[in-house]
């Protein structure tokens, strides 16, 4: 099946369970937005309030005011919408010199045992591609994917428009 790159058409994680997605998730791939942000040693850990509300942290190193390295520790409520597996991810940091924003955050795919492909497209071009995205690969193994999982996760790369554009996320004890 032909891909058209529109951004309407992906497609996203069948019956999205938060409950299984909760816990921590490594970054082992990621294809960066205009004007990264996380750079590397990037840890997710997913939670669901009381009210049934997922929520976030993570913490990666970022590089801000050109040349200060720092690990960013920043937070994240997850705002429903009709598709289980599509929300809006409203975030800040703990310091106030960290990003805020308001991003799309899509669940393309995941086992939730030891992969999951996340997508956010910020600007949709006029013809319905787009024009400016991001995506993380996680992993539930700090030491990347398995084998098995890989193909599966190009896939996925190829379908979201983005393969070729990732690139590794180290893990390297800075954060
Ligand atoms: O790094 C970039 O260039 C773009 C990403 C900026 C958003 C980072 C905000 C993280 C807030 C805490 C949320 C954790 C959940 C992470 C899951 C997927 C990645 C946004």
């Amino acid at each position: 099946q032909a891909q058209d790159c529109q951004v309407a058409n992906i497609q996203v994680m069948q019956n999205f369970d938060r409950t299984k997605y909760v816990g921590t998730w490594y970054a082992v791939a990621k294809k960066d937005p205009v004007g990264l942000f996380l750079r590397d040693n990037i840890v997710a850990n997913f939670a669901i309030k009381e009210d049934g509300t997922m929520t976030a942290t993570a913490e990666g190193r970022v590089i801000i005011l050109n040349n200060w390295e720092l690990c960013a520790r920043m937070f994240a409520t997850f705002e429903d919408t009709p598709d289980p597996a599509k929300f809006k991810m409203k975030y800040w940091g703990a310091a106030s010199n960290l990003q805020t924003g308001d991003d799309a955050h899509w669940v393309i795919d995941t086992d939730y045992e030891n992969y999951a492909v996340h997508y956010s497209c910020r600007v949709i071009d006029y013809d319905g591609t787009c024009l400016d995205g991001y995506s993380f690969v996680f992993s539930r193994h700090p030491t990347g994917l398995r084998p098995e999982d890989q193909r599966i996760v190009t896939q996925k790369k190829q379908d979201l428009c983005m393969i070729g554009k990732y690139r590794r996320v180290d893990h390297t004890g800075y954060c």
